[in-house]
């Protein structure tokens, strides 16, 4: 290259490229493949491996996870209801706070009673959110309404505060006529088109790869929205979320991936899942944006989320949050943890730290809640949702015949023979089914 360039040439170009090597992160603008005194030795000495940006070391260092110091969890508010830095407060309105309190103890109310009517038979199955509300009612606020959600299954609550009804939860969980989804889903998988929230699917992490790709959608639409996409620590674990991850953070997507970590996956506890830093950790490792944050704080999780999203939007690149909590309830209708959990690890984490709590003492020192309030409340929030559950409960299941249609625009013939056959069956047999609580088959 010497002898193609001038003297002067080269020492302008060379210049140029030393300004690079000192001043860029992006090592990838390597410098000159010239010899010329013993400084460019040096700065040739970095290693030039596609994908590298580090230096060369001459000692053998290995990385021991153990010995590197946790990642921080960020929290605006303590377990006392108080704003530890004031500067950090979001500084929300009263009517915003009352809103958000309303919301969690609403879920709660709705958590409480649908878990007992599965007890008593009445729904087939149910998931509560028991200790989670911070994380699902904190960033559904901070959110642009029309942001595209993808959830897991606990993420009630931001369905909850963009408006999804207590009748639509009912119906869904009892598979009325009246259920958006037509009574083809198993309780808790709620979706709403108008409310922007994609309907859940059972298999963990399916959301995942589908986040990444509408997220790619948004990018290139340039829409100045993005995506959420919601995840247990139990579901980080499974293929998709890696494919997830990297599409989104190699294709620059504007994507929130929000980890709930609430300590258990079922019955694994975090000691078993993983042994890094949490999924935090795997941020750096996809290139990500990352932060951590105590899930117990509603304005802690309100603040992270509200940053993300501008990161997301101005940067087109995704974000992970990593929201630290626990799980109170079981895992689902289906699950005894006190199988593998004790009593009191779990009445710790209820009585000591809920997000629910905690915001109840930051608006008792405020003066914007008392007990009178709280009283009152409880009172009207279970008489709403007892009343929803009677009306979901009174509704006609729907007309059978809806399992076999929207899968295919025109019903095929074989679909069509099942159909029929089905029919025939129920008349046959129809002492033997309840049928007057569905809607009249054709
Ligand atoms: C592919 C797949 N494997 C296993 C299951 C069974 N399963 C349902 S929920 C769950 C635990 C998920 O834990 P986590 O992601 O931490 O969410 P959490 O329930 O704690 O909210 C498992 C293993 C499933 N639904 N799908
Ligand atoms: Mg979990």
């Amino acid at each position: 290259m010497n002898r193609l360039l001038s003297r002067k040439a080269f020492k302008a170009f060379f210049k140029l490229h030393e300004a690079c090597c000192l001043t860029s992160t992006q090592y990838f603008l390597k410098p000159p493949r010239v010899l010329v005194n013993k400084a460019q030795y040096i700065s040739e000495d970095r290693p030039e491996f596609p994908g590298s940006k580090s230096e060369f070391v001459h000692k053998l260092k290995f990385l021991w996870p153990e010995k590197m110091e946790g990642i921080p969890v960020y929290r605006v508010m303590n377990r006392k209801g108080e704003i530890v830095d004031p500067s950090e407060d979001p500084g929300l309105s009263k009517e915003t706070v009352i809103k958000m309190y309303k919301d969690m103890t609403m879920l709660n109310t709705m958590d409480r009673i649908l878990y007992e009517s599965q007890r008593q038979g009445r729904i087939s199955f149910y998931m509560t959110n028991f200790g989670e509300e911070g994380t699902h009612i904190g960033s559904a606020a901070a959110l642009n309404p029309k942001d595209l959600i993808f959830g897991q299954y606990r993420e009630a609550g931001v369905l909850m505060w963009r408006g999804f009804t207590l009748d639509q939860f009912m119906n869904q969980c009892y598979g009325s006529s009246e259920d958006l989804g037509k009574g083809r889903q198993m309780p808790v998988h709620y979706g709403s088109k108008d409310l922007h929230f994609v309907t859940i699917s059972s298999p963990l992490a399916t959301q995942m790869p589908q986040a990444s790709g509408a997220a790619y959608g948004f990018k290139r639409a340039q829409n100045g929205l993005c995506v959420v996409c919601y995840f247990g620590e139990g579901a980080a674990s499974e293929g998709d979320a890696h494919a997830a991850l990297n599409f989104a953070a190699t294709l620059e997507c504007p994507v929130i991936f929000f980890c709930r970590n609430n300590g258990y996956a079922i019955s694994t506890p975090t000691r078993d899942q993983y042994r890094g830093d949490g999924i935090a950790s795997r941020g750096f490792g996809y290139g990500m944006v990352t932060a951590r944050v105590d899930g117990n704080d509603i304005f802690a999780v309100y603040k992270v989320t509200k940053a993300a999203r501008e990161i997301c939007i101005q940067e087109n690149r995704p974000v992970l949050i990593e929201a630290m909590t626990y799980r109170i309830g079981h895992h689902s209708t289906s699950d005894d943890s006190s199988a593998y959990r004790s009593v009191d690890e779990v009445s710790h984490w209820n009585k000591e730290d809920t997000p629910i709590a905690r915001l109840r003492l930051y608006m008792i020192n405020k003066g914007w809640w008392n007990d009178d309030a709280e009283k009152e409340w409880k009172r009207d929030s279970k008489k709403k949702v007892m009343e929803a559950f009677a009306n979901a409960e009174g509704r006609k299941k729907p007309n059978p015949e809806m399992m076999f249609t929207d899968v295919y625009k025109e019903i095929p013939k074989h679909i069509q023979k099942q159909m029929d056959q089905m029919k025939q069956h129920v008349h046959a047999y129809k002492d033997h089914y309840p049928l007057d609580s569905y809607q009249k088959m054709g």
